[in-house]
This record gives structure tokens, sequence and C-alpha cells, in this order.
């Protein structure tokens, strides 16, 4: 056992490529598209099997380590999709609750309430110059190079949704992390999506500040990381806006917690 837990490197046990990819990706958008979505976003133009071809080819036969944002251009195009004005929800550090709060795109539209996201959201992919073009054992850890296919893919995708978002935009974000501040220009919020916002069709960025429950905050709408995501809002031409706990974000977390002291005090 301890020569298993110490051995060469921990990403050794990185899965591979998701078994099935495509037929999961075509099933996916046919839910999408027929069941879980028809009425609630716009569609995308291209068909199911023409997506999950174009995302499929966009890694198979390509090295893991060398995938640029632009070999899944083709793919983005076809699975683009028209945002509802005030409705894009971005997040960093919180997937979980923001998608909660998001509501399958009934209060919200996240990055993975979009057709882009929707189809590959928790798969594994990368590909390999052998036959059959996919590595189906071990992808690299986003840690063993830079351009790794999924962290390409999650740039981009983020990229084309910010540049997809009209009016008031919100973004949900964690203030009682000790390892990582509430907003850092390194995440993928702060590298592919604020710079990508359209200074012409975006109003204000509307922040919302969670704390876990049992958490001290570490950090507030006032102080911290959110001083500089303020001032980097600002210099480019939007509104501010930031809010600590959110009651409609207590009664969520409450959900999970309700006998905690702090949810005893939500009327
Ligand atoms: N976005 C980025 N990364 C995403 C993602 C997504 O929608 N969906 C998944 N599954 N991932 P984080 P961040 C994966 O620190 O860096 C968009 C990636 O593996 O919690 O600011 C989304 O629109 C990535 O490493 O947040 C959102 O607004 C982690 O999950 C930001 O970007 C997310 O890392 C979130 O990115």
């Amino acid at each position: 056992l301890l020569l298993a837990m110490t051995s060469p490197s921990a990403s050794d046990n990185n899965p591979g490529t998701t078994p099935h990819i495509q037929d999961i990706c075509i099933g996916r958008c046919y839910d999408y598209s027929q069941i879980k979505y028809k009425s609630v976003l716009p569609q995308a133009s291209g068909s199911c099997e023409e997506l999950a071809d174009k995302f499929f080819t966009a890694f198979s036969h390509q090295p893991p380590c060398s995938l640029s944002m632009a070999h899944y251009q083709p793919f983005m195009d076809a699975a683009k999709q028209a945002l509802p004005e005030d409705k894009a929800l971005f997040w960093s550090g919180v997937k979980q609750l923001a998608h909660e709060y998001a509501g399958d795109g009934r209060r919200f539209v996240t990055l993975e309430d979009t057709l882009i996201g929707y189809l590959v959201d928790g798969l594994v992919w990368c590909g390999q110059g052998s036959p059959p073009g996919q590595n189906y054992s071990r992808c690299p850890s986003w840690n063993d190079c830079p351009l790794e296919s999924s962290e390409s893919f999650w740039a981009a995708a983020s990229k084309a949704f910010a540049e997809s978002a009209r009016g008031r935009v919100t973004v949900m974000t964690d203030g009682s992390r000790a390892d990582r501040p509430a907003y850092r220009r390194d995440s993928f919020f702060g590298k592919y999506e604020l710079p990508f916002l359209n200074k012409a069709l975006v109003t204000s960025v509307d922040v919302i500040l969670t704390h876990p429950l049992d958490q001290p905050a570490v950090e507030t709408c006032e102080n911290g990381s959110l001083v500089q995501l303020m001032q980097d809002v600002t210099a480019r031409g939007f509104n501010f806006n930031c809010e600590d706990d959110p009651q409609a974000i207590l009664h969520l977390l409450c959900a999970d917690d309700p006998v905690i002291r702090e949810c005893q005090l939500v009327t």
C-alpha cells in the first residue's frame, strides 16, 4: 500500500478518455435539445451527430500536450447559442453552488447550461498520434503540460461564453478560502471571461460573494481581492455591484444544513 501511495507521480493515476465519448455527446445533445433545455434556451445550428463529430475530431490524432484553443473553434461555432439578456452566471471555485442557484437555466445560465458545456462536462479526453487517435488509458494532468486537451477546451468555451453574454452578468465566488483569493486574474474567470465581455453588450458585473455557513469570511465585498475585481471591472467601463451572502444563497445553503445556527436566523 505504501509503495502504491508513494509511486512515481500521482498523475499516473489519471484516467484516459471516457469510453464511448462520442455516443455520450450525441445522447446528451438529444437530451439537451429535445427535453432538458428544449424551451429554456435558443438551440444551436449544428445537428447532434455533427457536433459530436466536430468535438471528437478536434482532439483525435493530436498530441495531448499541444492542442491550441483554435482546434475547438469549428465545434464552438456549430454549437454556439444566443444567450438571454441578464442571465449569464460565471463562477470561480463554487461550481456546485452556482449550478444549484442557476437551476438548469431557469434563474441563470452557466456555461454547463449551454450546449458547449453540457455535452462534455465531467468527461475526460485526450488524443495521441498513434491509432486509434484517442488515448483511452491515460490523459495528462493540467500540470503536465500547458495546453492539455481539456484545458484549452475550457479556455475556448469560457471565452465564447463570455463573448455572448449580454446585459447584466453575474459572477459567484467564495470569500472563505484560505488557499486562494475570491478573485484571481489567472483563474478561468479572470483570464478568459472578464477580459472578453463585450463592452457594447454588457452593462454591469454583479458579484455574489458566498461564505460557507461554518466558515469565517476571509474576504468581503469591501476588501481583499474584491477591490481588485472592482477596479478591473470599472476599468473596462462596466458598473460593479457586489453582495455578501444574498438571502437567496443563504436559503439554498440552509436546505443542506437546516439545523446549523446561521440558519435559525433566516426569516
Ligand atoms: N469554466 C471553467 N472551467 C470549467 C468549467 C467552466 O464552465 N466547467 C468545468 N467542468 N470546468 P475554478 P475558474 C473545469 O477554479 O478557473 C468557466 C475546469 O477543469 O473553480 O474561475 C465557467 O464559465 C476548471 O479547471 O474556476 C466559470 O465562470 C475547473 O472546472 C469559470 O470558467 C474550474 O476551476 C470557472 O473557472
